[in-house]
Parts: C-alpha cells; structure tokens; sequence
C-alpha cells in the first residue's frame, strides 16, 4: 500500500438533510487523525479544508436540494483528489456529507483511465445512495452519488469526471445497506450493483461477505473505499444524522476494514457523515479513527 497520504478536508453540510457535517474534517483532526496514521509509519500531509459555497438551505427544485453548490463542492473535490493522485499519494477525503463520493469516485476513475488501472469501489453504508430526481423521497444529493457515478442523475453531476458513466456497476460492492427506498431498490437491481446488504451480512458473516467483496482483485487493481460513518450500527456510532439500526458492530466493522488493509490494494479513502453536532464526546470521530487505523493495517492479529 502507498505510505503516502494526503488529508483533505471537505467541510460542507450541502447534500445533506441536516446541519453538521461540515464540522467533520475537524472532528477527525481533533481526534488525532494525522499523528495516529503517522505512529503506523505513513507520511501525511494535511492539505487542510477545501472551500467552496456556504449551506444556504434552501427546499428542493425540481427534485435536488441545492444542485449548484452541490456540483461546485464535488468540482473541488475531484480537482483536490485527481491532484493527490497524480502525485503518487493516497488521498484521504474528510467529509463533509456523501454526495462528495461523486467528486471522489469520479477522479478515481479518471485517474485510473489515465494509468492503465483497474478500478474497483467498497461502498460501507447503510444506505445505497443511489436515488435520482423522480425516485428521491427528501431531495437530498447524498442519497445519489452513486447513480450519478453510474450514469443516472443531471448532466453537470455525471458529466463531472469527463467521462459517463464515470463508473460501471459492475466494478462497486456495497456493504452493510439497511436503508432503501422502494423505487431506488428497483433502480439498484436494473443497475445489477452487487450488495451485501445486512441481512446476507447476518446470515454469511462479515469474512464471507468481505472474502467475495473483495475476490478477483489484482495486482493491477485501484481499491477506493467509501465509508459512511452511518455504516456502523448507532450504538457504535451515534454522531451522524441518518443512523439506522441493526448495522455492523465494533468488531465486524474491525474484521471488515482489517481484511481490507490485509489485501493490499486500498489507494484512496473517503471518511463520510461525520455529524459532531450529533456526537457524544467527539467518541465517533473516535471510532471512525480507530477504524481507519484497522484499515492502513493496525492488527489485532496475536499471531505473526
Ligand atoms: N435514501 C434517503 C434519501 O435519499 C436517505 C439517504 C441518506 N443518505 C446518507 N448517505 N445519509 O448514505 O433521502
Ligand atoms: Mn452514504
Ligand atoms: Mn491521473
Ligand atoms: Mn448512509
């Protein structure tokens, strides 16, 4: 994996249906983020906050809260992330709320065009992220950058990578969704996005689920992860806004994370939804922290 990480911070609330996500880039660094990934022998650097539009909370148009800052934010975002790639580094987005996954996702993929890679997206999230206009039950654009990196959504979202669809279907797994809305589950199932869903999570257990999620990588193989803080059951992870019961506990989220430090091919990380506004002591920037960790390989293996 690339010792070299760059932090950037994403500090906006603007897809989201409430206030607060723009305090997460702060939260995470209050939480020690960049000394802990340092003590595991990375090199970090913080390139700070990007800046884009203020919130100006505002009902939806034709089906999209905020559309405009929405598409400048994710315009930062990409430039930001496509930059840190291009320089041979690991970027680290610090959200901010997920319909920057779009942004992200996006300069992954145009970063992998342009390299030669293959690419493949972990999307950790209760939710699937994948409403449009017609389907969304709130407006809200972080319950879309998935169909928009699939190609489903309004021109200046899915056009943002200067390729569409940004991303095939085929190439994301999601994990730990709990929370669908009925039109968008029928919309994910025409996409055929491949999604382990808490249930088969349950049933399989989480080695399972991640043996398959991440099998037929290769050497050649980008792996980006998405991880929404609302992956993660509310009682391990109360401060974001969407919490939805019945999620992965403390340790199936470790187990998940470590087996993805233990396949080697991690190349970016978005950190989504951190709501401190809703937190309790700053303890899930805590937990999100730890969990990174687990991801850029802190073991709790005794064995060698
Ligand atoms: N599906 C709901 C909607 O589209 C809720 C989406 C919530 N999304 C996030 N990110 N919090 O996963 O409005
Ligand atoms: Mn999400
Ligand atoms: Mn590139
Ligand atoms: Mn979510």
């Amino acid at each position: 994996m690339n010792k070299r990480v760059s932090l950037i911070g994403a500090p906006t609330d603007i897809g989201a249906g409430s206030r607060g996500a723009s305090m997460g880039p702060e939260a995470l660094r209050v939480a020690n983020i960049g000394p802990i990934l340092q003590s595991h022998g990375l090199e970090v650097i913080d390139r700070g906050n990007l800046s884009g539009p203020a919130n100006p909370w505002q009902t939806p148009v034709e089906g999209y809260r905020h559309l405009a800052e929405v598409v400048e934010w994710n315009r930062l975002v990409h430039e930001a992330v496509h930059a840190e790639l291009k320089g041979g580094r690991l970027p680290i987005l610090l959200g901010g709320d997920h319909c920057l996954g779009l942004g992200s996702i996006s300069a992954v993929a145009r970063h992998c065009r342009e390299a030669g890679k293959k690419l493949r997206v972990l999307w950790l999230d209760a939710h699937a992220d994948f409403n449009t206009s017609d389907l969304t039950p709130s407006g809200n654009i972080h319950g879309m950058p998935v169909a928009c990196l699939c190609g489903y959504g309004p021109k200046e979202l899915v056009e943002i990578g200067g390729h569409v669809p940004a991303v095939s279907p085929k190439w994301i797994r999601q994990i730990g969704i709990r929370s669908v809305d009925a039109g968008e589950k029928r919309l994910v199932h025409e996409a055929g996005l491949e999604v382990f869903d808490m249930r088969y999570i349950d049933e399989m257990g989480m080695r399972h689920t991640m043996e398959l999620a991440l099998a037929t990588l290769d050497a050649n193989t980008h792996l980006h992860v998405s991880f929404d803080v609302d992956f993660l059951d509310p009682d391990v992870a109360p401060g974001v806004a969407t919490t939805v019961k019945g999620g992965p506990t403390y340790r199936e989220a470790q187990l998940c994370m470590e087996m993805i430090a233990d396949c080697g091919a991690m190349a970016s990380l978005d950190v989504m939804e951190l709501n401190p506004a809703l937190d309790v002591r700053n303890a899930t920037a805590h937990v999100a922290v730890d969990l990174i960790e687990s991801l850029f390989g802190k073991s709790t293996l005794m064995r060698a």
